[in-house]
């Protein structure tokens, strides 16, 4: 053993011989610190709750496989609960248990209103400040109500009653996994595809730096629902639509720019494109990936014309902090290497150039 660690445990020794009573009091008090929380909860959910989960704009697997998990565990418990999303979900994601009970706010304000005002408690996940929320923010945010929050996004802006959150996590889904072991909740074959749903979107099928020998126990235990993981990964990735195909053909062949000497790629869609190729919504996820599988690119951007602005993807390999770049210049933010931006005062083209001018500043990290 290390000579350093002897004789930090001589000491570690020495103090709790001489200090005994100090000693049990200080281990005491550690361990209530660590289960205080979860005492409390679990007190608080033996009630019959009115709960609304929710989470960011543009919900993807992460973002709805922990809402559908966690909504089917406290339903089961007899709780009163409701999903309210800021807008819809991809299409492709519709193949997950109880996804057709989310509620849409865009389109079912109303309801969603009065949902909102008869809740006592809030469950936020997998985001990190209350405009990911779009229209719902101010409702959401103004409404006095025990608020619970699991989130793996850095820089949190949210004020939770109570707080679960690790930005070295690769996705909420494995929070939320441990949130419900430590429940002591049970469960269930439909919240296990959806968690396991929200760790291969949010992991990159599991090649993210983040993915760790704990993801791999999480899912080996959702395995044993015996789900089929095989189904959850078509339905997932080899359910494109035409228009996606084409979309995809024309960022590749036309829309495409390279920035060898900061290895650097972007990719592009104008509101024209969309149109021609008729978009709907879901057919350009994963798009950013693309320009980065290219040999020795490690920063690659998505941009997409919208009515209301234009929409930006970021991701980057090593230590390229897509975070940090998307926080500073577009209104965005994320994790290290994938983040999202968003501009509304310029268009596309003033966009892709404010970025061009923006590279040589980076250079050193770039290259
Ligand atoms: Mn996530």
């Amino acid at each position: 053993m290390n000579l350093l660690i002897v004789n930090r445990l001589q000491i570690y020794y020495e103090f709790i011989k001489n200090h005994t009573l100090i000693s049990f009091f200080i281990i005491f008090t550690l361990l209530i610190m660590i289960n205080i929380d979860f005492l409390n909860l679990k007190k608080y959910f033996s009630t019959k709750r009115n709960i609304v989960i929710t989470t960011h704009r543009s919900p993807d697997g992460d973002a709805l496989g922990s809402s559908l998990a966690l909504y089917n565990i406290l339903k089961e418990l007899g709780h009163i609960v409701n999903i309210i999303l800021p807008n819809k979900f991809p299409y492709f994601l519709d193949f997950l248990p109880f996804s057709s009970k989310a509620i849409i706010f865009e389109k079912e304000t109303e309801k969603s209103l009065k949902l909102i005002n008869e809740v006592d408690t809030f469950f936020f996940l997998d985001f990190n400040t209350f405009s990911r929320l779009d229209k719902m923010s101010d409702y959401v945010s103004n409404k006095n109500a025990y608020t619970i929050l699991i989130d793996h996004h850095q820089d949190s802006k949210i004020q939770a009653d109570q707080s679960f959150c690790d930005t070295n996590i690769c996705s909420t889904a494995e929070l939320v996994y441990d949130f419900i072991k430590k429940m002591d909740w049970n469960i269930s074959k439909e919240s296990a595809i959806s968690l396991y749903t929200g760790i291969v979107t949010d992991s990159g099928s599991f090649k993210y730096p983040t993915v760790s020998s704990k993801t791999h126990d999480i899912v080996s235990n959702l395995l044993s629902f015996d789900i089929d993981h095989s189904l959850i990964h078509k339905n997932l990735f080899d359910r494109s639509t035409i228009s996606r195909m084409r979309l995809l053909g024309k960022c590749i062949s036309t829309n495409f720019k390279l920035y060898s000497e900061y290895n650097s790629a972007i990719i592009y869609l104008t509101k024209d494109d969309l149109k021609e190729y008729r978009f709907i919504k879901g057919d350009t996820e994963g798009f950013v990936n693309f320009p980065l599988s290219l040999d020795g690119v490690i920063f690659s951007v998505f941009f997409i014309e919208f009515d209301d602005g234009i929409k930006m993807s970021f991701r980057s390999k090593f230590d390229f902090d897509v975070n940090k770049f998307a926080r500073k210049h577009f209104n965005g933010g994320g994790h290290k290497n994938a983040a999202g931006g968003k501009v509304t005062d310029l268009n596309l083209v003033q966009t892709i150039d404010y970025f061009s001018s923006l590279l040589s500043k980076y250079k050193s990290e770039l290259s």
